[in-house]
């Protein structure tokens, strides 16, 4: 399998977690800058986003939560969909999906029109939708989908907020959501969190 990728996609990363998490070591990692117009990246995906997996059957998935789950079905090695159940999985993997979005678009809007963009209508609501995850989050942290062993969920989860912390440093959300931030710590001690590091 190939994995087209870069350092800084918080979707790529979720992605090569779960590779890593499934012991799965025959993926083989391609570094592409999508905003370059790759060539091989624009062979495989026409949309021009990454991650693109492209299967040993020469399928190509796109989607980081669409390729997490093939990956997952790919082996009986613990299940990332299914602990505690399918339906606090979903919904958590949705609910972080949500908060990456918004801080990639924001972070995407401010390099192309200036930070500026955060006050836009668009901008303004990208900025609340921030907060208001965040507080969700911090109000699930005791839940058995957050604290159970690592599931899908937990690495959008952790993921999202790396990528913050990355990106949006001035966000400063570990002062107001102090949960949330103890349990980032524990997560970014995993081998798979640390090999995938923003660089
Ligand atoms: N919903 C997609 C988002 C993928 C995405 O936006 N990837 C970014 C990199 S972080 C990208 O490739 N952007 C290039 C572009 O939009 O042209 C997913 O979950 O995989």
């Amino acid at each position: 399998m190939e994995l087209y990728l870069n350092t800084t996609s918080p979707y790529a990363r979720v992605v090569r977690i779960c590779a890593i998490e499934k012991q799965l070591d025959d993926v083989k990692l391609i570094w592409v800058d999508p905003w370059a117009d790759d060539n091989a990246l624009l062979t495989a995906n026409p949309n021009g986003k990454i991650p693109v997996l492209v299967t040993d059957r020469g399928e190509t998935l796109s989607e980081s939560l669409l390729i997490a789950s093939y990956l997952d079905g790919l082996s009986p090695t613990l299940s990332l969909l299914g602990a505690p159940n399918y339906t606090d999985v979903f919904a958590l993997s949705g609910l972080s999906q949500g908060l990456t979005d918004a801080a990639f678009m924001t972070v995407i809007n401010r390099k192309h029109f200036g930070k500026e963009s955060d006050s836009t209508v668009l901008g303004v609501r990208r900025q609340n939708a921030i907060v208001r995850c965040l507080q969700r989050l911090e109000d699930r942290v005791s839940t058995d989908v957050m604290q159970s062993d690592i599931n899908l969920g937990q690495i959008v989860t952790g993921v999202a907020l790396s990528y913050i912390d990355f990106r949006l440093p001035e966000l400063q959300w570990g002062e107001s959501q102090p949960l949330l931030a103890d349990w980032l710590t524990r997560f970014s001690e995993r081998a798979s969190v640390k090999e995938t590091a923003f660089t």
